[in-house]
C-alpha cells in the first residue's frame, strides 16, 4: 500500500483525536471556570505511528490490508486523573455520553497485569464527518492517575531500551516500584477530600480575581481616573487581607458599579 494512501485512511481517526481532545479540554475548563474541581486533570491524544501499525500487524500476525478491522487502538486518547476515584467517575462520563458509544472496557486497577501496569481501558466508537459521509471510529481511551502514567512511561520507555527483554534485576525494580505507586495512589486518596477543598477554593479565588480585574479594565473606558485609581487600593486592600468573603463582597460592589457605569454610559 502507498504511504499516501495510509495517510488518507489515517485522516478520520486524526479527526476523531482532535474532537475528542477538545470535548475533554472544554470538561476541564467548564469545571475549573466555575471553581470546581476538574475528575480530568488533562489529555493528550495521538494517532498510532504507521511504523506502530506495521510492527503490530507483523506481531499479530494481522494482513496489512486490514489493520483497521483488527486494531482499536489507531486512534488513542489518554486521560490524567489526580486520583484513582476520578478514574472512576471519568469512566462513568463517558458511558453517559450520547456522542460516545462503548464497545469494550478492561480494567486493569482492579486486575492489575502482571508486568505491573495500571490502567482503565474503554474502546468507545466515536463518528467524525467525513468527505464521504459519517464515519463511527473506534478509539482506545486509557484513563490513570498521575503515578500510574508516571510508572508506564518509564516501563515504556525501558522496555522500548531492552527491545521487550527486561534483564531480571530491572524487572525486579519495576515491579517493587509498580507495588510502591498502588500504595502512593492509595494515600492520596486518604487525603483526597482535604486536596479537593483546597484546589477547589484555590479556583474559587482564581476566578474571583479574574472578574475583579476584568471589571477594573472595563472601567478604565468609562469611569473618572480618581474613582479607578481609588477602586483599585480598595482591590489591593481587600486582597491583602486574605479573607474570601471580603474579596466576594468587594467583587459584588464592584459588580454592581459596573452595571451602574453602564447604564449611566446608555443615556
Ligand atoms: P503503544 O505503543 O502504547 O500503543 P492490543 O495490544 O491493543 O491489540 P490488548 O491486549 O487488548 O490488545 O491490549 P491491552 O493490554 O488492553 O493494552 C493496550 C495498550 O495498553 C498498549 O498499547 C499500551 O499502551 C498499554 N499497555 C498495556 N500493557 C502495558 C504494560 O505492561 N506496560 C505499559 N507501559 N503499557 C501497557 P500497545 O499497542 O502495546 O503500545
Amino acid at each position: 500500500m502507498e504511504i499516501q494512501l495510509w495517510r488518507e485512511i489515517l485522516e478520520p481517526y486524526s479527526l476523531a483525536v482532535d474532537e475528542l481532545i477538545v470535548k475533554f479540554e472544554h470538561m476541564i475548563s467548564a469545571k475549573r471556570d466555575n471553581g470546581q474541581y476538574s475528575s480530568i486533570e488533562r489529555v493528550d491524544g495521538r494517532v498510532k505511528k504507521i511504523s506502530s501499525i506495521l510492527a503490530k500487524c507483523q506481531k499479530k500476525g494481522i494482513s496489512f490490508e486490514d489493520f483497521e478491522e483488527n486494531m482499536d487502538d489507531i486512534a488513542g486518547i489518554r486521560i490524567i486523573c489526580q486520583f484513582v476515584e476520578d478514574i472512576y467517575d471519568v469512566v462513568s462520563l463517558i458511558r453517559l455520553r450520547s456522542d460516545m458509544r462503548v464497545k469494550r472496557e478492561k480494567d486493569y486497577i482492579k486486575n492489575q497485569k502482571d508486568s505491573g501496569y495500571r490502567s482503565y481501558h474503554m474502546i468507545v466508537y466515536y463518528t467524525v464527518e467525513t468527505e464521504k459521509g459519517p464515519r463511527e471510529i473506534p478509539v482506545e481511551i486509557q484513563i490513570r492517575t498521575l503515578a500510574m502514567n508516571f510508572w508506564a512511561t518509564v516501563e515504556h520507555s525501558l522496555q522500548y531500551k531492552y527491545k521487550g527483554n527486561l534483564p531480571e534485576s530491572v524487572n525486579e525494580r519495576l515491579h517493587k516500584s509498580a507495588e510502591a505507586i498502588v500504595v502512593l495512589d492509595r494515600e492520596m486518596s486518604t487525603v483526597r477530600e482535604e486536596i479537593l477543598d483546597a484546589q477547589a477554593s484555590f479556583n474559587y479565588k482564581a476566578n474571583r480575581v479574574a472578574d475583579i480585574l476584568t471589571n477594573i479594565q472595563n472601567l478604565y473606558n468609562i469611569a473618572n481616573k480618581q474613582e479607578i485609581v481609588r477602586i483599585q487600593e480598595e482591590f489591593f486592600r481587600v486582597y491583602a487581607m486574605d479573607d474570601m468573603n471580603e474579596l466576594s463582597k468587594f467583587a459584588r460592589e464592584l459588580d454592581l458599579l459596573s452595571e451602574s457605569y453602564k447604564a449611566q454610559s446608555l443615556k
